[in-house]
């Protein structure tokens, strides 16, 4: 049935495959920032500032009167992300650290209303991670509230209304710039859940924040000789925030899903596809910068022209930065994949340029994944 699914979509080009819920019940505005968990916050802000080009532009922590949580917030285009570390073993954050290693534990929503939002979304049958609250210091105050996600990953909302602070209450200015490497928005974050769980979690994207099946792939499309995983990408009504969820399928080998599970402990964001205007120019910039990327045989360029026919782009600089190349109906993209950014195999990048298309590089599948599969296999997973 889902191949059915990815099909008939294709075939009518690319677009909610549910339009029952076209709504936007929680009045979300965009993502307002991605917050991770990490060890050591201080070194993470100089590999995102060094290696990835974000610029730190606010601190919270022991000298601004924060006890329990060291706090950076990097921004690049309208990306931002928070890298936090706890200051001591009981809390929350030091527990999430503790279970998954360095991750993502929010993806925070800017919204019109955090009361509202709350309140609709527990009405609607999420489970609350934070009672509707105010956050206060000398620039004025927001309103916070959060539910539960997949694993132990919430969504915030935040809501403002006469806020002038550099970011949120308790977070002082602190400019340390890096150099941008062309990132423009987070395009897309992607979830890993448990085997069984993907249409769970899709019924509850649309249940809950009114998003629905934009996109669907099964294990046919997406299988190689050894593993396997089942993909659903989930929207907003406007196609800005887009969330595909993954699920394990069997296969010879272990999939990189239950990798991922495995050594997250449990579900949560895989990766996060990063939107560039030039990848050529973005690339260079992050592999000069030491950044690591899977790669792809040669075979991969030798097909390419046949593959997806005229591009802009040079084929010799495509070939030499090991970029990825999907044509659909629409148009086509690019797209490269990082290695995991830490020790576990868990969190990675995507890093996307679209040109007209707005799909995810299906045709690119089966080549990454055995990719990953080679990388699978030099960590033991035989
Ligand atoms: O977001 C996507 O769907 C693509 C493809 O482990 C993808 O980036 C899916 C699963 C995966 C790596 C890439
Ligand atoms: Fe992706």
């Amino acid at each position: 049935m889902r191949v059915c699914d990815a099909y008939i979509l294709i075939s009518i080009g690319f677009g909610p495959e549910d339009v029952t819920l076209p709504n936007n019940p929680l009045r979300l505005k965009s993502i307002h920032h991605v917050k991770f968990v990490v060890g050591n916050a201080k070194q993470a802000a100089y590999y995102y500032r060094k290696a990835f080009g974000f610029s730190q532009f606010a601190y919270s922590g022991l000298e601004t009167g924060s006890r329990h949580l060291a706090s950076y917030a990097m921004e690049q285009g309208k990306a931002r992300f928070v890298l936090a570390t706890p200051y001591r073993t009981n809390s929350p954050e030091a527990a999430h650290l503790h279970t998954h290693g360095d991750g993502i534990v929010d993806i925070a929503f800017h919204v019109e209303d955090a009361d509202a939002a709350y309140h609709a979304a527990v009405e609607r049958g999420a489970e609350p991670a934070l009672h509707p609250t105010t956050l206060n210091d000398e620039y004025g105050s927001v309103r916070h509230s959060a539910i539960k996600t997949y694993g132990d990953t919430i969504h915030s909302f935040y809501s403002f209304r006469d806020y002038t602070g550099p970011f949120l209450p308790g977070y002082v200015a602190r400019e340390v710039p890096g150099e941008d490497v062309g990132i423009l928005r987070v395009d897309h974050m992607v979830g890993n859940v448990e085997l069984g769980k993907m249409d769970v979690w899709a019924d509850w994207y649309s249940k809950v924040l009114g998003f629905a099946r934009y996109i669907s792939f099964d294990d046919k499309d997406i299988s190689t000789e050894y593993s396997a995983l089942m993909s659903i990408v989930m929207s907003d009504n406007s196609y800005a925030i887009k969330f595909p969820l993954n699920e394990p399928a069997a296969g010879k080998r272990k999939s990189q899903i239950d990798e991922y599970l495995d050594f997250y402990n449990g579900p949560g964001v895989q990766h996060v596809a990063l939107l560039t205007q030039d990848i050529e120019q973005t690339v260079t910039r992050l592999r000069d910068n030491g950044v690591e990327f899977l790669s792809v045989p040669d075979s991969y360029y030798d097909l390419l022209p046949q593959r997806v026919g005229q591009i802009d782009e040079a084929l010799d600089m495509i070939r030499s930065l090991r970029i990825l190349v999907d044509r659909d109906e629409e148009g086509y993209l690019l797209q490269l994949f990082s290695r995991p950014v830490e020790d576990r195999p868990t969190v990675f990048y995507e890093i996307i340029q679209r040109k007209g298309s707005r799909g995810f590089g299906k045709g690119n599948f089966r080549a990454l994944f055995e990719a990953i599969e080679r990388e699978q296999a030099l960590r033991g997973n035989l």
